[in-house]
């Protein structure tokens, strides 16, 4: 029986459409987050709140990608966000061929910062660039502080991990130092921040983070 190993090939060369894309957006100055995590861990809370801080700052856009729904993008619609929702057919996660075509339908130009809301799920997203200037990671406390140990590559692939939903620690066996040590483990230079998007706490700390970021891929246009 003939096998093809089409995973590797892809792979290969999503790398190198991932850094083209890059490239490009950095020579707009165009900032591309990519957000990830597990389906409900609060990446479209997080990402409405962080509009409503930043939208006066910036000029932002939003990919809502999603296997089949369109809820997340009639949240983030509702904002007045510049949005698109997109659908993977299926697939677990966003390429950057995919994430290509997605910018090019949702108009990029008069646009500073796009943000991915990627494919609820810790595996698959973590294994393909999709040309982001940055990625970062979600998580809850209600998934708990083992998630390092049972989805390294995610931890270490990221550049930031917010962990959300920190008004429900009193509720949660959830050791925040343990978790961290975990995650510095994988990834030492990983920028963490705790934030709710319920009471706000932490949110100026990870906007801060965006500012910044955003402001030295400016910089490198
Ligand atoms: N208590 C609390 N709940 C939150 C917070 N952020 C999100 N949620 C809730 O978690 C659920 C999933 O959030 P959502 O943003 O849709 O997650 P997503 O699937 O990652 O986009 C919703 O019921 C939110 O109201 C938070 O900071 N605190
Ligand atoms: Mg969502």
């Amino acid at each position: 029986m003939k096998t093809i190993e089409l995973h590797k090939s892809v792979t290969a060369s999503n790398d190198k459409d991932a850094e083209e894309l890059r490239n490009e957006l950095r020579d707009k100055g165009i900032f591309l987050a990519n957000l990830m995590s597990s389906a409900g861990s609060g990446k479209t809370t997080l990402l409405s709140k962080t509009i409503l801080d930043l939208k006066e700052e910036y000029r932002i856009g939003v990919l809502e990608a999603d296997i089949e729904a369109d809820v997340d993008g009639k949240a983030i619609e509702a904002l007045g966000a510049k949005s698109i929702q997109v659908h993977t057919d299926g697939m677990c996660h966003m390429d950057a061929g995919m994430t290509r075509t997605s910018l090019e339908e949702l108009g990029i130009e008069d646009l500073d910062i796009i943000f991915l809301e990627n494919i609820g799920n810790l595996i698959c997203p973590a294994e393909y660039d999709t040309g982001a200037s940055k990625k970062v990671m979600i998580l809850s406390i209600p998934e708990g502080d083992d998630k390092p140990l049972k989805y390294p590559l995610m931890f270490q692939e990221s550049d930031a991990l917010v962990i959300t939903k920190i008004d429900t620690l009193e509720y949660f066996d959830f050791d925040m130092d343990k978790c961290i040590e975990r995650v510095k483990y994988l990834n030492p230079n990983i920028a963490i921040f705790k934030t709710s998007a319920k009471s706000g706490e932490g949110m100026q700390e990870w906007e801060d983070w965006i500012r910044k970021e955003v402001k030295e891929w400016k910089n490198h246009a």
